[in-house]
């Protein structure tokens, strides 16, 4: 590995964060409540009890967070936008304050030389528009696509790389099916008719977009190899059928125009035979894909087939995060060659990617965050061996530049490469902060240093 060619020097070094996870005051300023805010205050749903309330405060504290991004070598910034900021009622008046404070972010950010890459949707549903059946309504695609071009028109000029919507298969599955984010459902009808109106939001963003602005849109898939736990056909099956759940729900639309076929049959009757039809406008929507990889999945073959039942199987012996998700850089290398085979020439990002582990406390300045760190590192050098292969790979986000609210778990998951001390919100970046700061002034040379992989 050592043998292989840096980073380019162009290459995007960065790091994300999404609205609710981190900003606070969510109701500030003339802003709507969003589902997760209602979600959050529903006793059963958070750990704890916790809420997006405060979160990292950075609604307040934006400036100082820039100048953190600086201080470590940021070169790029991931956000999202809250839509009930702009819209509080989703669509309609438009909020000159909400709009004001990602105005101020976008320069603060220009003005550190860090380029913004802005999610339009991370997650938080304007509340107004789930009175109207949310995701579920057929007009929700024109409410996103609206939504969309106030932003396209307030910021296009400065914003040059946009995603639309993050991760649609978690809203889907974790929103409408398993009911653990909000909005709560669980219904196996409602999954499709999600699944459905995100691809024709996205889709209909991206034309709004291209009629409008200059730069790139793309879209942030979690992508999740599937393995079968053995070679026995049952298990090789239901891994493909997991496969096409959870990967090819996304990309065989965005790729080819139509669903794999497979959903049609672990769905049943809840899938809509009219289906591709619906989606066919997704096919060449995308000017580059986001990739958020964490995991991988083993799977062993399930008697009941609905989706929520195939259930990943990790060996017991793999090394996890505190997740509990299994530690598999292989299977990051596997996506990018599975994504050299079906589209050669897309350009990629990788928008997430991280672990939360449960670091020691911040003691003198310092986080002795190693299992990080080796985390990153190894991730890193799949990325590198990637772009030597071939894959035209154009950045990296770590997920996340903070500790931060992690939905159902509330704040006792932390992903952050700096600590947040959510009592007096003091910021301590972590070992791996300084490790990912050296990695992006090196070109990625820091990657072998011997150091970094016996941590
Ligand atoms: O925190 C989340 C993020 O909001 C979406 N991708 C996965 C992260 C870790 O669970």
């Amino acid at each position: 590995m050592s043998a292989l060619r840096p980073f380019p020097g162009d290459f995007l070094w960065g790091a994300a964060t999404s609205a609710y996870q981190i900003e606070g005051s969510p109701l500030a300023d003339g802003a709507g409540p969003s589902i997760w805010h209602q979600f959050a205050h529903t006793p059963g749903h958070v750990r704890g009890g916790d809420t997006g309330d405060v979160a990292c405060d950075h609604y307040r504290r934006m400036a100082e967070d820039v100048a953190l991004m600086a201080r470590l070598g940021l070169r790029a910034y991931r956000f999202s936008v809250s839509w009930s900021r702009i819209l509080p009622q989703g669509r309609g008046h438009v909020n000159p304050a909400g709009l004001g404070f990602y105005e101020r972010l976008v320069d603060a950010l220009l003005e550190r030389d860090i380029v913004p890459l802005l999610t339009l949707y991370h997650w938080d549903l304007p509340a107004a528009l789930d009175m109207y059946g949310g995701w579920l309504n057929p007009d929700s695609p024109h409410w996103f696509a609206d939504y969309a071009e106030v932003l396209f028109r307030a910021l296009g000029d400065r914003v040059r790389l946009w995603i639309t919507i993050n991760e649609p298969w978690v809203v889907a599955h974790c929103g409408y099916l398993q009911g653990v984010h909000a909005p709560g459902h669980r219904n196996l009808y409602q999954a499709p008719m999600v699944s459905i109106h995100l691809l024709q939001s996205h889709a209909l963003a991206v034309a709004a977009f291209r009629a409008c602005c200059d730069g790139r849109i793309g879209i942030a898939l979690n992508l999740e190899p599937q393995y079968p736990a053995t070679q026995h056909p049952a298990d090789v099956a239901a891994a493909q059928r997991r496969e096409a759940y959870v990967n090819r729900q996304y990309l065989d639309p965005l790729l080819l125009g139509r669903y794999p076929p497979e959903l049609a049959r672990l769905f049943g009757e809840a899938w809509p035979r009219d289906a591709d039809a619906r989606i066919a406008t997704a096919r060449g929507s995308l000017d580059f894909l986001g990739i958020n990889y964490y995991t991988r999945a083993v799977v062993r073959a399930e008697p009941r087939s609905v989706p929520e039942r195939a259930a990943p199987v990790p060996p017991a012996s793999a090394p996890r995060t505190a997740m509990g998700w299994e530690i598999h850089p292989q299977g990051l290398a596997d996506v990018f060659a599975e994504l050299r085979h079906r589209a050669p020439t897309l350009p990629l990002y990788i928008t997430e990617n991280g672990a939360a582990f449960d670091d020691p406390p911040a003691a003198h300045g310092l986080v002795d965050d190693g299992a990080r760190v080796r985390y990153l590192g190894d991730h890193l050098r799949v990325a590198r061996a990637a772009l030597a292969a071939g894959s035209d790979l154009r950045g990296y986000f770590v997920w996340s530049l903070l500790d931060n609210f992690e939905w159902q778990h509330g704040y006792s998951r932390r992903f952050g490469i700096v600590h947040v001390d959510f009592a007096s919100q003091r910021r301590t970046p972590k070992h791996s902060a300084w490790f990912y700061r050296d990695v992006i002034h090196s070109h990625g040379r820091a990657l072998d240093e011997a150091g970094t992989r016996g941590l």
